[in-house]
C-alpha cells in the first residue's frame, strides 16, 4: 500500500438560493404586498480533523467536492431551505492550501481543529424587503451569492511529538502497539511499516502523539528504502525516541547509521533530542553488546527495553513527558513571518474588468456586475438608484477613473449605456 500525503482537490461552496419576485394574490386583497422570500444559503465545505485517519487516501479518490446550492426563495415570504454543509474528515497534521493564491487557508493541527475553507454563499433577499413608502411593489429581488470555489492543494504532515526511529525490524511498531491504542502491523520482515502511524500515549495526566515510522536504512537520505519519504515526519517531532535491536550483531554501528542518515537530511535533524533504547534485551547477545554500547558511549543514557512483553517502557515514557515540557513546538508556518501570517482571508474575485474601447467609449464586464444588471429593472427609479448604488460599493468608478474614463465618457454594462460623471 502506498501512502499518499499529498492531494489536490477543487472544491466548491453551495450557491445562495436566490430570492424572488411574488405579491400576494388573495381574493379579498387583489393589491396584496409583496411577498417572495429568500434564498437559502449554500452548504459550505468545512475540513475536520478525524483522528481515526491517518491518510488522505479518500481525498485522492474524491478528486472535486462540492456542497450543494441553497433553495430559491418560495412565495408567501417563505425562505428557501439553507443546504447542509460537507465535512471532509482529515488525519490530524493536514494542511490546506490554496493553489491560486499560495495561501495557507488551514493547518489542522490540534485534535478539535475544523476550518471553513469554501463559504457557502448567503442567500438573495424576495422582494418583500425592498418595499417601501415610495415604492409599495417592488418587483425586484436579489440573486444568492455563488459559493466560495478554490483549488487546494491538501498536504498531510504527520504532527507527531515523538518519533520512533531505526532500523527496520527493531521493534519500532511493537513499541508503539503496547504504549498506545494504535495497532500498527508487526511481523519479522525488514519494511513492515509502510505508512507512518500515530498514537496517543497517556502518562499519568498527560499525553504525546508517537510516530511510528517506517525503517530507515542506510542511504535513506539519498532516497533508499522507505526512509527518505518519511524523513520528512521526522521534522515536527520534537524528540526522537531512537530504538536498537540488541540482538543485532553491532548496534554500535547500527547507532551510528541511523545518526549519519538524519544527519545527511537537511533540517538539522541530528539535532533533535533523542532518548536511546536498547530494544530485545532479552536476544542472546543482547547484554554483551550493551555492554559494549555503553563503553563506547559512556555518557550516554540508555533504556533496556523488551517491547515484546511491554518491559522497560514505562522509564521511557516518562522520559519523554519530561523531555517534551522543555521542548519547543515546531509551527509548520512560522506565525512570526509577516508574509505566511495571512491565514483564514478570502480574497474576493474581482468584480468586473474594465476595457477602453476608445473614442471615450468603455465596456466593463463581470458576473456579478452582469447578474445585477439582469436583476434590475430600469423602468423603476428604485431599482435604477439601488444599481448604481451597488456600482459605487463595488467601487466602480474609482476603477473607471483610475483606468483613465472622463467626465462624459461613455460606459457600457451589456447594453446599457451611462454618461460618466467624476
Ligand atoms: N525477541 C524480541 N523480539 C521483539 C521484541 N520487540 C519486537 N520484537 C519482534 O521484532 C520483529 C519486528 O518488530 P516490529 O515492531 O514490526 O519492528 P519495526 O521496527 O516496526 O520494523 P519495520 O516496520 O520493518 O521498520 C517482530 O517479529 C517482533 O515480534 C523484543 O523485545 N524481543
Ligand atoms: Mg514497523
Amino acid at each position: 500500500m502506498q501512502f499518499i500525503d499529498k492531494t489536490d482537490l477543487k472544491l466548491k461552496a453551495g450557491n445562495g438560493g436566490n430570492g424572488i419576485v411574488a405579491f400576494k394574490r388573495e381574493k379579498y386583497n387583489p393589491l396584496g404586498g409583496p411577498s417572495g422570500g429568500d434564498g437559502g444559503k449554500g452548504g459550505s465545505v468545512i475540513f475536520e480533523v478525524d483522528t481515526n485517519k491517518s491518510t488522505l487516501l479518500d481525498l485522492r479518490f474524491a478528486k472535486a467536492i462540492r456542497a450543494k446550492d441553497g433553495e430559491n426563495g418560495k412565495t408567501n415570504n417563505m425562505y428557501g431551505a439553507s443546504s447542509e454543509d460537507v465535512i471532509v474528515k482529515v488525519p490530524l497534521g493536514t494542511v490546506v492550501k490554496d493553489l491560486d493564491t499560495d495561501e495557507i487557508v488551514a493547518d489542522l493541527n490540534t485534535l478539535d481543529s475544523r476550518e471553513v475553507i469554501c463559504e457557502g454563499g448567503k442567500g438573495g433577499k424576495g422582494n418583500y424587503h425592498f418595499k417601501s413608502a415610495r415604492n409599495s411593489a417592488p418587483d425586484y429581488c436579489t440573486l444568492g451569492e455563488p459559493g466560495q470555489e478554490r483549488n487546494v492543494l491538501v498536504e498531510l504532515k504527520l504532527l507527531a511529538d515523538v518519533g520512533l526511529v531505526g532500523l527496520p525490524s527493531v521493534g519500532k511498531s511493537t513499541f508503539l502497539s503496547v504504549v498506545s491504542n494504535a495497532k500498527p502491523e508487526i511481523a519479522d520482515y525488514p519494511f513492515t511499516t509502510l505508512k507512518p502511524q500515530l498514537g496517543m500515549v497517556k502518562v499519568d495526566d498527560s499525553s504525546f502523539v508517537l510516530a511510528d515510522l517506517p525503517g530507515l536504512i542506510e542511504g535513506a537520505s539519498e532516497g533508499k528504502g522507505l526512509g527518505h519519504e518519511f524523513l520528512k515526519h521526522i521534522e515536527r517531532c520534537r524528540l526522537i525516541i531512537h530504538v536498537l535491536d540488541m540482538g543485532h550483531e553491532d548496534p554500535i554501528t547500527d547507532y551510528q547509521v541511523i545518526n549519519e542518515e538524519l544527519k545527511k537530511y537537511p533540517g538539522n535533524l541530528e539535532d533533535r533530542p533523542q532518548i536511546v533504547v536498547a530494544n530485545k534485551m532479552d536476544m542472546e547477545n543482547a547484554e554483551e553488546n550493551l555492554k559494549k554500547f555503553r563503553e563506547h558511549y559512556p555518557d550516554l543514557e540508555v533504556f533496556e527495553t523488551m517491547t515484546l512483553i511491554n518491559e522497560g517502557l514505562m522509564p521511557v515514557l516518562y522520559r519523554a513527558k519530561d523531555m517534551l515540557k522543555e521542548l519547543p513546538q515546531f509551527p509548520l508556518y512560522d506565525p512570526k513571518k509577516a508574509e505566511e501570517k495571512v491565514v483564514y482571508k478570502y480574497e474576493k474575485p474581482e468584480d468586473f474588468t474594465i476595457h477602453n474601447e476608445g473614442n471615450g467609449v468603455w465596456r466593463v464586464e463581470g458576473e456579478k456586475i452582469e447578474r445585477l444588471f439582469h436583476n434590475t429593472d430600469f423602468s423603476d427609479d428604485d431599482a435604477v438608484l439601488r444599481f448604481s448604488r451597488a456600482l459605487s460599493k463595488m467601487k466602480l468608478d474609482e476603477a473607471l477613473r483610475e483606468k483613465g474614463c472622463q467626465n462624459g465618457d461613455q460606459v457600457f454594462i451589456e447594453d446599457y449605456s451611462f454618461d460618466f460623471v467624476d
